[in-house]
């Protein structure tokens, strides 16, 4: 955690209650003197009503829970702080956006969409990405995700689209997962979602972790200037570790082996001070080039490609400190696309007008009324004065005898504030039209970015949409169902589509495709950034090893900022050949190779043939996954004796300079996908 105590962290410190060394009481500050035995008539009578601490401390626990979300049901959180690279003034008037001196606390909570709470983290399934900034101005959230465009267009499809996504009614299943009937029914009949669908069949909905995803607020913005002018805008996060991806074989054992995947790595490269990091970017349209585009801007399933209007990098936001209590802060928290600050504002995006009702709403319900401001994690930094009053759970207390305005008791305040003052001036956007339920023939071309998509992924993100198109279909019953999506997909690629349809059982079609040629490289995470920081390797590593060599190696890893796990088949210490000793972390039961970026193995002088097997079975599993594979001294053979050596991504050297050098290459480049697995 950084030293100096951000704004929130102060405000949050009032709150915080350290138990450690007191005396339990109840609710009511009485000290209990048994907390083991209920108060019964004679020892083996039955309990007594009177016994109020156990009917208190029962009732709260029999009322612990609380709905979860709807949606993003399974999230993970902390706290950070967001830096301005440079004022953006020109665009707008909000104050964290133009002062540059200022630091501004954060809050981002992380989640998967589909799953309950307690479900696995790696499943294919689109991220929510949300930030609460607290502002001097009051509370502005980025209610984004990690795919910059979404399902449908217009919100009154939202409860249709979850419930065709969220497990089936009559049976419950499948659990955190879109590979079924209903999500694909509705997708064939709701074939605005096609662009969305094939980033949620990409690497893109199955990141390697939280820290290495991008984030998008999805919908078109507006920033407004102190003249009042407007531009339209999308926001960005841009990972500085780059944009990364686990392989679909991997993400399913990772649920098995570790369904806490995610939140362990963001917790714990949050403890070890490797704060994860995002720039915040921009993409702006001026009000005049609102009819420049071949797509609507308020059409929430187009991209603004950034090849066609850049990204401007103008901030940074460092996680560095997580939270304290997962229900009081992760859980508790409450997001909103609506709570803005003087300087944004929202256009007419259907899709955000709608989700400007929903969330409050939402809120209503899970946190139990209309407080839920007033929770710790949820008040803003600044002061905030109104008429509302009374409601479950209320903790301010107004003393003052007027609850309204207008008054003449009170000064006839609180009193609105004029926009020099800092009062809140909706954009003054002329709208005229006839009321109407309809959409815009603007928005009426599904296909050409879903093309523009697969037009811009790489050969192996083109073999993965395949391989997950023919994995979802696959698992849906209905042949009926297989064959609107493959009539539907036609109109995307037919390269895409013969092949998958091919693998479900369904005619390959011969006409369609699209005649969109165009191809966005800021699509591909081909084009990514890559570095070893904080990669984990596991270091397969038995008795007798080579110290003096090992321990070079590691420096040398250490110094790129590699993370190092030593596996062996026994807790403990393994022992090298200079009297070093290292101690185990995990062993081959209680990891997996799934777990770890890249294998490093060494072996030892001393290992059976129990424990060559368990490391081959690791490092082939490596390999299978596209891992960076490394070994040094007995661990050539066990690359040799597994026909591993020689493919990319895999070193080995007994020359230890060498080695290190290019295994953390092979390591920063993440995956080695020119490998020929089978
Ligand atoms: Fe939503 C939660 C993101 C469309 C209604 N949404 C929720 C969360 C994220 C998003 C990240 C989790 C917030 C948290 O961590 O607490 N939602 C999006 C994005 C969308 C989107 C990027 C499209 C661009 N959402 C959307 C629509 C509606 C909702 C169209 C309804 C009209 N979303 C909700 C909700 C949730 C929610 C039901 C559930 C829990 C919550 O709000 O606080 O109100």
């Amino acid at each position: 955690m950084s030293n100096d105590k951000s704004k929130k962290d102060e405000q949050l410190e009032q709150y915080r209650v350290d138990d450690t060394g007191k005396h339990t009481t109840t609710n009511q500050g009485l000290k209990v003197s048994e907390d083991e035995f209920s108060l019964k008539a004679g020892e083996r009578g039955p309990t007594l009503m009177e016994d109020f601490h156990f009917r208190e401390k029962m009732t709260h626990f029999d009322h612990e829970r609380i709905p979860e979300r709807i949606v993003h049901a399974r999230g993970f959180a902390a706290h950070g702080e967001f830096e301005l690279y440079k004022s953006l003034e020109k665009y707008t008037k909000a104050d964290f956006l133009t002062d540059t001196s200022k630091k501004t606390s954060t809050f981002v909570r992380f989640s998967t969409v589909a799953g309950s709470k307690g479900s696995s983290e790696t499943v294919r399934d689109v991220r929510g990405f949300s930030t609460k900034f607290y502002t001097e101005e009051g509370n502005y959230d980025l209610v984004g995700n990690n795919i910059p465009v979404f399902f449908i267009q217009d919100a009154i499809k939202f409860p249709d689209l979850v419930h065709a996504l969220k497990p089936e009614p009559h049976n419950g299943m499948p659990q955190a997962a879109s590979a079924h009937d209903t999500f694909w029914d509705f997708i064939a009949n709701n074939q605005e979602s096609a662009h969305m669908v094939m980033w949620a069949m990409s690497d893109r909905a199955i990141p390697r972790s939280f820290r290495m995803m991008e984030g998008f607020g999805v919908h078109t913005f507006r920033l407004v200037n102190a003249e009042g002018k407007s531009h339209f805008v999308k926001f960005h996060w841009k990972p500085v570790l780059g944009t990364h991806s686990l392989v679909w074989d991997e993400a399913q054992k990772v649920s098995g082996k570790d369904a806490d995947f995610h939140r362990g790595d963001l917790y714990n490269s949050i403890e070890d001070g490797d704060y994860p990091e995002y720039e915040l970017g921009i993409q702006v349209i001026p009000e005049e080039e609102e009819f420049k585009f071949d797509f609507d801007v308020l059409d929430p399933t187009k991209v603004w490609p950034e090849e066609d209007v850049p990204v401007e990098i103008v901030g940074k936001m460092t996680l560095n400190r997580n939270v304290d209590n997962v229900f009081a802060e992760t859980e508790q928290v409450a997001f909103h696309p609506g709570h803005v600050v003087p300087g944004i504002d929202f256009t007419n995006d259907p899709l955000l007008q709608g989700r400007l009702f929903s969330y409050t709403d939402t809120q209503l319900i899970r946190l139990g009324g209309p407080n839920f401001h007033e929770l710790p994690i949820n008040r803003p930094v600044c002061p905030f004065f109104n008429n509302q009053r009374d409601g479950y759970g209320r903790q301010t207390i107004n003393p003052s005898q007027v609850s309204y305005h207008k008054n003449s008791l009170a000064g006839n305040t609180p009193q609105p504030a004029s926009e020099e003052e800092g009062g809140y001036k909706h954009y003054q956007e002329k709208v005229e039209g006839h009321k109407v339920r309809a959409r815009s023939e603007s928005f009426k071309d599904h296909f050409s970015q879903a093309a523009l998509f697969w037009n811009s992924m790489s050969d192996h993100e083109k073999d993965h949409l395949i391989q997950a198109f023919s994995f979802e279909l696959g698992k849906v019953e209905s042949v009926a169902v297989r064959e609107q999506i493959v009539e539907m997909f036609s109109n995307v690629s037919l390269e895409l589509t013969q092949a998958f349809a091919e693998n479900i059982g369904v005619t390959p079609p011969q006409n369609g495709g699209s005649d969109v040629t165009k191809s966005s490289p800021a699509l591909s995470q081909a084009n990514t950034k890559h570095s070893p920081n904080t990669r984990k390797v596991g270091l397969i590593l038995a008795d007798g090893y080579n110290g003096k060599d090992v321990q070079e190696n590691l420096d040398h890893f250490a110094s790129q900022g590699i993370a190092v796990e030593v596996i062996s088949d026994k807790q403990g210490t393994v022992q090298g050949d200079d009297n070093s000793e290292m101690p185990v972390d995990h062993t081959f039961l209680t990891t997996d190779s799934v777990l770890y970026d890249a294998l490093y193995a060494v072996g030892g002088k001393e290992q059976d043939k129990a424990f060559k097997k368990k490391a081959s079975y690791f490092l082939n599993e490596a390999f299978t996954h596209f891992k960076p594979v490394g070994a040094t001294h007995e661990g050539v053979h066990w690359l040799k004796e597994n026909e591993l050596s020689g493919n990319s991504g895999v070193v080995s050297g007994e020359n230890a300079d060498d080695f290190a050098g290019e295994f953390v290459e092979a390591v920063a480049a993440h995956r080695h996908w020119d490998r020929k697995i089978m």
